[in-house]
């Protein structure tokens, strides 16, 4: 008996982490005027969906101390910025086409998009 309860314990983990990691990345965030971006491993979310000719305000807020994301490029918008650790970092920016442009973090190792429509 309680080798099945383990057993399927372990399956809902399982099916649970699969959720979590992969079932999100499809994900985007249509996250209106001041999106929150979440900088912990990567960018959470990774992909966001703003207006062109809109101002829209990002938030940003780094809780990982790897110094490898203690910055954020967005190379379309001429815009690099350090986050400091635990402290919301605002960035406006005003698209005026749409397409996808990618920001990362100031080695290039972590990606994500704005989706701009
Ligand atoms: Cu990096």
């Amino acid at each position: 008996m309680d080798k099945i309860l383990v057993t399927l314990s372990g399956f809902g983990l399982i099916a649970f982490i699969y959720f979590f990691f992969f079932g999100k990345k499809e994900e985007e965030a249509v996250a209106g005027e001041t999106p929150k971006i979440l900088v912990d491993g990567g960018y959470k979310p990774a992909n966001i969906r703003i207006k062109k000719g809109k101002t829209t305000i990002l938030k940003i807020i780094r809780r990982d101390p790897n110094s490898c994301l203690e910055e954020i490029v967005l190379p379309e918008f001429k815009i690099r910025k350090f986050l400091p650790l635990n402290e919301e970092v605002e960035i406006p920016i005003n698209p005026q086409k749409s397409g996808e442009f990618g920001f990362h973090c100031g080695m290039n190792m972590y990606h994500g998009k704005l989706i701009v429509d």
